[in-house]
C-alpha cells in the first residue's frame, strides 16, 4: 500500500485525541477541524478511537519494519481501544477523558481493565508520535537540549541511560523519558501498560514525554531476541520536534 493510499484507508480511524499523546502530532492530509470536535465530543462519552499513523507503515524500516508497524497498530493498538472502551462502560471511568483515566487508576483488582487498556492506548498514542521517519529525526534542540545536557551531561550519556533503563525492563514494559514536578527530567520504566502518570502506582510521578515499546511485539518479527540492536536503532526514529514541543507545553 502506497502511502496515499494508507492515509486514505486510515483516514477513517483518525482520532487526534486532543490529550498528552498526540500534542505535535503530525496531522494526515484528510485531517479537518470537525474531527477535532468528533474526537471530543467520543471521548467524553468513553468513546475511544485509534489514532491514525502520521506516516506509511514502511516509513521507519530498516529501523522498524512495516509488517511489525502494521500489526503493532492495527492489531495490538486497535485491540487496547476496543478493550478499554468495553472496561469504562458503566464504572466511575465512563465520560472521563484518557489522561484523567491514566492519573486515576489504581491497584484495585477493579481497575485492572482500565489499567491495562487505558495504558495501552495513553502509551501508544505517545509511541507514535515521538517516532517518525529518519530522515526528519533531528537531534535535541533549545531548551530541550538545555535540559537534557543539564539532567544527563549531554545527549550521548542521555542515550546510554535510557539504553541502559530499556534493556533492564524485565519481560514486557515501557521505558521513559520524564518531566517531574519540578520540571527536571528523569528517565524510568514501567512493567506492562502502566505509565508514569498514574500517580498511585509509580514512585515517581511524571509527564512522559518520550517512550520506547519494549514489550516483544514491539520487535521480535525484525529483531527476534536482539532487544538491544531495536533499543539502538530506536534513536534513528525519535522524532526530537514532537518530543521538544511536548517538553515546551510543561516548561
Ligand atoms: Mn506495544
Amino acid at each position: 500500500m502506497d502511502k496515499r493510499t494508507f492515509l486514505k484507508a486510515t483516514a477513517i480511524t483518525t482520532a487526534g485525541i486532543i490529550i498528552n499523546p498526540m500534542v505535535g502530532c503530525q496531522q494526515t492530509p484528510d485531517k479537518t477541524a470537525n474531527d477535532n470536535k468528533n474526537q471530543a465530543a467520543e471521548t467524553s462519552t468513553g468513546g475511544f478511537t485509534l489514532p491514525a499513523l502520521a506516516y506509511s507503515f514502511d516509513a521507519l524500516a530498516p529501523n522498524i519494519d512495516a509488517q511489525t508497524m502494521e500489526i503493532h497498530h492495527d492489531k495490538h493498538h486497535a485491540g487496547y481501544v476496543k478493550k478499554l472502551n468495553a472496561a469504562v462502560k458503566g464504572t466511575a471511568f465512563e465520560g472521563k477523558t484518557l489522561e484523567e483515566i491514566i492519573k486515576s487508576v489504581s491497584d484495585k483488582d477493579s481497575d485492572t481493565a482500565v489499567r491495562n487498556n487505558g495504558g495501552g492506548h495513553f502509551n501508544h498514542s505517545l509511541f507514535w508520535s515521538v517516532i517518525g521517519p529518519a530522515e526528519a529525526s533531528g537531534q535535541p534542540e533549545g531548551q530541550l537540549a538545555d535540559a537534557i545536557n543539564a539532567a544527563f551531561g549531554d545527549v550521548d550519556k542521555f542515550k546510554e541511560a535510557f539504553s541502559t533503563a530499556s534493556s533492564s525492563v524485565f519481560g514486557s514494559g515501557w521505558a521513559w523519558l520524564c518531566v517531574g514536578a519540578d520540571k527536571k527530567l528523569f528517565i524510568t520504566t514501567t512493567p506492562n501498560q502502566d505509565n508514569p502518570l498514574m500517580a498511585s502506582l509509580v514512585e515517581q510521578t511524571g509527564t512522559p514525554i518520550l517512550g520506547i515499546d519494549v514489550w516483544e511485539h514491539a520487535y521480535y518479527l525484525n529483531y527476534q531476541n536482539r532487544r538491544g540492536d531495536y533499543i539502538s536503532n530506536f534513536y534513528n526514529v525519535v522524532d526530537w520536534n514532537n518530543v521538544s514541543e511536548r517538553f515546551a507545553a510543561l516548561a
